[in-house]
């Protein structure tokens, strides 16, 4: 952590940020850190220190477009070295570097779902949990605006008695039989399909949400299914086989006895980034829609039925860093809003959540879908 004397200030700390990753979410991530000082000028400085990754030619390009100072092509050589450390890369990766960073004392931030299994995941935990510096894992929903005004809705007790959760996330992008193969299409590499990529968004909010008003998850109902058994690999006659579910479905029982469906999708042709969540209670019930992230659906005891809430008020979480009411923001601003609250937590030396802790706690509901898939029955965590 490099420290400069402002000429007539406390010392301005600046963090280095090393970065493994560099495509959707590298750009994502590194878009955020570009925005921090505009928007969060109370945010830690930080410098983009260095670039990894193992294509050399890629990774020349990508830190000539994020603004990096310079490239790395093995994780081990900067774990160390670095402030932060970022791992952004396929789920198979997050573990070894992740852990490597951990022991060397240097925060981390890594990127959902925490690990493709449950034994990976207990041990990144565990490597969290022993080295006592921030962890934290990615899930950029729960820094939504209109999800932590529903999070002060539910938890001041305006629902009631929560009776249901409902959430699902459907996405299209794999209807095409012929779309190509990847990594999010292995076991191997990324542990489930819908199920860990967008399902580990959906628990993640569920136990957010409702980790206070209805407690943990405790059994679920699990089922998982692949459409297309094999994909084309892009640029050759090939094809490679597809050993993770397109789809899943799950029943879910909550602590307090709330009832709850998950239900993720890569082939729900028309949907293209719907994350939808719905909560009802005894006294009153929101709705949530990632593609209109700006507005929450609000129902409270006595209302005939739900009014529209435009959740961009100054008064509203992080809104007061952007624009005017009504000058609404999108999906790049969540990853701005979950940068600034990880890197203060790393320069105040204090735990973010969601934590690794956090992280493990969504692949042990994932990983009990899974096995009462397996098995055909419901499963107790
Ligand atoms: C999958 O298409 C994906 O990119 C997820 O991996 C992200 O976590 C989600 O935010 C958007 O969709």
């Amino acid at each position: 952590m490099s420290v400069i004397s402002a000429p007539s200030e406390q010392p301005a700390m600046t963090l280095d940020i090393g970065m493994l990753g560099y495509r959707f979410m590298g750009k994502a991530h590194a878009n955020a850190l570009d925005r921090l000082p505009m928007f969060f000028p109370e945010a830690p400085a930080v410098n983009k220190d260095v670039l990894v990754g193992r294509d050399e030619d890629a990774l020349a390009d990508a830190a000539d477009q994020f603004d990096f100072d310079r490239t790395a092509t093995d994780w081990r050589a900067i774990v160390d070295e670095v402030d932060v450390f970022y791992n952004l890369g396929p789920n198979h990766v997050h573990a070894e570097p992740s852990i490597a960073a951990l022991e060397a004392g240097t925060p981390t931030f890594c990127e959902k779902p925490l690990a493709p299994t449950l034994d990976t995941a207990e041990e990144m935990a565990e490597a969290a949990a022993d080295a006592d510096v921030p962890a934290g894992a990615a899930f950029n929903y729960r820094f939504v605006p209109a999800i932590q005004y529903a999070k002060g809705l539910i938890d001041d007790g305006v629902l009631g008695e929560i009776h249901h959760f409902r959430g699902q996330y459907l996405q299209d992008w794999l209807v095409d039989p012929e779309a190509p193969w990847s990594w999010r299409n292995d076991e191997e590499m990324a542990g489930s399909g819908a199920l860990g990529d967008l399902g580990s968004h959906t628990v993640d909010l569920a136990r957010f949400l409702l980790g206070d008003a209805a407690g943990e998850i405790t059994d679920v109902s699990g089922h998982l299914r692949t459409f297309t058994e094999e994909r084309p690999v892009e640029g050759s006659d090939e094809t490679r086989p597809v050993t993770v579910d397109d789809a899943y479905s799950a029943q879910i029982v909550f602590d307090s006895g709330a009832m709850g469906t998950l239900e993720a999708s890569r082939v729900a042709n028309g949907h293209k980034n719907a994350h939808t969540i719905e909560i009802e209670g005894s006294k009153g019930a929101v709705k949530f829609d990632l593609e209109r992230l700006n507005e929450l659906q609000v129902l409270t005891e006595g209302d005939r039925g739900f009014q529209q809430v435009l959740v961009t008020d100054e008064d509203d979480p992080y809104v007061d860093h952007w624009w005017p009411p009504g000058h609404v923001i999108g999906w790049e601003h969540t990853f701005v809003h979950e940068n600034y609250e990880f890197l203060s937590a790393v320069a105040d030396g204090r735990q973010q959540e969601p934590s690794f802790a956090d992280g493990l706690a969504a692949q042990r509901v994932l990983d009990a879908i899974e096995q009462s898939d397996d098995r055909g029955e419901r499963v107790s965590l």
